[in-house]
């Protein structure tokens, strides 16, 4: 370790902060919540819910310099993209995968988001942990063209049992490259509980045989990740080498819409986290620092609920893209292989015709 790096203190947020952080956990959980009543309608084909852990990508949002920094994403972390200010509606084009998915084209499952602006949100890979060592490629080339940027990487506690996990760290390890390895406790891999996942006393240790120091925060008290996290940030802006965070949290829904949790854990697990759901504990913060009251609490929940209606209603009147367009933006110019391809696909759709319909689950 660097006896160099200062640790910088983290201010508390200011009262404007707060209010703004309560209306992302907000339109996260509307969102989230809508997702699983289109799936069900069968309007959309899968979604993977966040609900529970909103507070852990608010808190990490609060950190994040959009000019500068890089996100490297899971599956789970809309809650980020929302904080940072990605429209409601792109992400809802991403999970209607129609026309405007600008990100994937429709080619990517729902929730797999990728955004440029207004952040860099590298696009998601549903291989676990694939994005751990480019996240640690990413900030090393940072580190070599002297930009001042960080590089949050996100994943779930089951993905610590992935190569990419252990290539990665060891990587960012010995390159003291500045990025923060968000590792989402959650309690489950899919029906995996995390004392089947591994022997560890936690998983924020794993970091200490790379040389990658660790922290372990509450994930449901949004205030301490921001703190955890932001302390992270800084000594990897001032040069002081990578953090593996451990956000200690629990996933409420499902796995994802194709998961029945019932068939795997107990009611009175999930019946204690719901207690201890990040925006219940949000709302006392606020409570006790006199910002929050019930005229503007309707005012954000239905705000929030309007956002994602309207967004919702204009991503679902779009049509899909056009089936030919999967043979774009790979190459400049097509090889003779995929043109002869696409040839073959214009003639086919010509005699059968395209069929775009939804035609059922997901199977994860
Ligand atoms: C390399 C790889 N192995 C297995 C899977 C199947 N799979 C998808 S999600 C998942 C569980 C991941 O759990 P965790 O990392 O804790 O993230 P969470 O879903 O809890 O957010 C598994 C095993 C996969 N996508 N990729
Ligand atoms: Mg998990």
């Amino acid at each position: 370790m660097n006896p160099q790096i200062q640790e910088t203190a983290i201010q508390a947020p200011t009262d404007r902060e707060c209010v703004d952080y309560y209306r992302s956990l907000v339109l996260t959980r509307v969102f989230d919540r809508q997702m699983v009543l289109l799936q069900r309608q069968g309007k959309i084909g899968f979604t993977i819910q966040c609900e529970g852990e909103e507070a852990c990508h608010v808190g990490i949002a609060a950190n994040v310099n959009k000019e500068k920094d890089w996100i490297f994403p899971s599956y789970r972390q809309q809650g980020i993209a929302l904080a940072l200010g990605v429209p409601v509606v792109e992400l809802a084009h991403q999970m209607f995968n129609n026309v405007k998915d600008i990100g994937s084209k429709g080619r990517q499952m729902p929730v797999h988001f990728s955004f440029i602006n207004p952040v860099r949100w590298v696009s998601i890979s549903s291989p676990l942990g694939t994005q751990i060592p480019q996240a640690a490629g990413c900030a090393r080339a940072m580190q070599l063209k002297n930009e001042n940027g960080v590089v949050f990487c996100c994943f779930g506690d089951g993905s610590t049992s992935t190569n990419g996990f252990h290539s990665g760290l060891a990587l960012a390890g010995v390159w003291r490259a500045p990025v923060v390895f968000l590792c989402d406790n959650n309690q489950w891999a899919i029906s995996v509980p995390t004392h089947k996942q591994t022997a560890s006393t936690s998983f924020a240790i794993k970091g200490k045989a790379y040389g990658v120091r660790g922290a372990i925060v509450d994930g449901n008290n949004l205030i301490e990740v921001r703190r955890v996290v932001g302390e992270a940030a800084a000594r990897a802006r001032a040069g002081g080498g990578p953090t593996l965070i451990e956000l200690v949290t629990y996933r409420i829904g499902g796995h994802s819409s194709s998961d029945d949790p019932r068939r795997y854990r107990d009611d009175d697990e999930v019946k204690a986290a719901v207690a201890r759901d990040p925006i219940l504990l949000f709302e006392k913060y606020l409570n006790e620092r006199g910002l929050l009251n019930e005229i503007l609490k309707t005012e954000i929940w239905t705000a929030a609920q309007d956002g994602v209606r309207a967004a919702v209603d204009e991503a679902a009147a779009l049509p899909q893209p056009q089936v030919p367009t999967i043979f774009e933006d790979v190459y400049e110019k097509p090889t003779p292989r995929l043109a002869r391809q696409r040839e073959e696909l214009l003639h086919t759709l010509a005699r059968h015709g395209a069929n775009t319909e939804a035609a059922g689950a997901f199977p994860l």
